[in-house]
């Protein structure tokens, strides 16, 4: 093992968009249902579940081509900002192992454990633990794959797809790139697949047939790219968000909280907390509007930011009183925090003026 061994884990959620309908819908869990835009509006699919999916129904298909593959399908107007909140909470849970996050899109992200204590530094358990927490947190399954780099990490979290953990350890990259079609390799699209078969390339072991030099001939800079791959090797580092858009502490309850007067109760010490994450926040951040979340016991939730009611006890008091308000049920989570800005930005919007 080389000194610079990395524990690269991708987490992908399973059929996203989806997976938060048919949570937020238990009704819908048993039937196709995609979410996207309407058939007779030129609507497309955002995403569908793995019930559609046996239909031949796929995301970015035209939704009237999915209703003729799949009559029954329910079509779902999409719910950004649920998908966005969720995205925000999966986050959180990975930002208790590391800050070493590449986030992908809204469900899916890149985190390098190699410097990690939990689980004795075991990449494999991390994983087990992160699907864990979201399952518990946010009843959706996530997909992880364990390698030791972006790459392979990525092809993992698919390979045991929905609800999967797929584990590439260091000894096992080698056997396991030589059987891999090359299409799968980062990068590779149809045109450069189709060109790596006309020379008689399928898989990574095939690849792996050809010098470095006479793959740089047929492809260029990416024909050295191309023949580490086929070794298994990637170096891309995981890189880091580069700005954080807010600051937030949550907490779950083990039991409901009943009312209101429960929920206040907390208050005091989720501001404690937040006061010490803002603290030792860069001085270059600047908090801003606060807004406190609520889950309720059937996992639906809510948030409420406002303004000018300032990052105080009182002004949380107020923004709680109206997110519960939307609810009325019992509450299993409280979060509360403040976007931030900052003060770069702040001066270069005012030099646009
Ligand atoms: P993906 O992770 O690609 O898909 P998925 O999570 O729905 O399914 P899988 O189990 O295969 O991971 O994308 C995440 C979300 O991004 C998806 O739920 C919806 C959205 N999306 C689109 O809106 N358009 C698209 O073309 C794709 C691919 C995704
Ligand atoms: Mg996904």
């Amino acid at each position: 093992m080389s000194a610079h061994q990395r524990k690269i884990i991708h987490v992908d959620c399973d059929c996203f968009f989806a997976a938060i309908e048919m949570r937020d819908d238990p009704t819908l869990a048993q039937r196709p249902i995609a979410v996207g835009g309407a058939a007779d509006r030129r609507g497309v699919i955002a995403t569908c579940n793995y019930e559609a999916r046996a239909f031949g129904v796929r995301s970015a298909m035209a939704s009237a081509h999915a209703l003729r593959l799949c009559p029954d399908l329910l079509i779902l107007r999409p719910r950004m900002d649920v998908y966005r909140e969720a995205s925000q909470e999966i986050h959180g849970i990975l930002r208790s192992y590391t800050d070493l996050i590449e986030p992908l899109s809204l469900d899916e992200a890149y985190l390098d454990v190699s410097a990690c204590t939990q689980f004795n530094g075991s990449a494999t358990r991390i994983a087990q633990d992160i699907r864990r927490r979201v399952w518990q947190q946010l009843r959706i399954t996530v997909s992880a794959g364990v390698a030791p780099n972006k790459f392979l990490a990525k092809i993992a979290s698919d390979w045991n797809k929905p609800d999967g953990l797929f584990v590439i350890t260091p000894a096992e990259v080698g056997a396991f790139v030589a059987s891999l079609p090359v299409k799968r390799l980062h990068g590779v699209g149809r045109v450069t697949a189709e060109k790596l078969d006309r020379l008689g390339i399928r898989t990574c072991a095939d690849l792996g047939q050809w010098s470095r030099l006479a793959l740089v001939r047929e492809f260029g800079a990416f024909g050295e790219r191309l023949w580490g791959l086929a070794q298994g090797i990637d170096e891309r580092p995981v890189q880091v968000e580069r700005r954080r858009q807010s600051v937030s502490v949550e907490q779950t309850f083990d039991r409901d909280l009943p009312d209101l007067a429960a929920c206040e109760a907390q208050l005091a010490e989720l501001l404690a907390q937040l006061e010490r994450r803002i603290a030792r926040l860069e001085a270059d951040y600047r908090p801003g509007k606060p807004f406190v979340k609520l889950k309720f016991h059937d996992f639906t939730q809510t948030t409420v930011e406002q303004v000018g009611v300032g990052a105080t006890l009182e002004g949380f008091t107020s923004l709680l009183a109206g997110a519960y308000a939307r609810g009325g049920r019992p509450v299993r989570l409280i979060g509360i925090g403040v976007r931030l800005s900052s003060r770069r930005e702040q001066v270069e919007q005012l030099r646009l003026f």
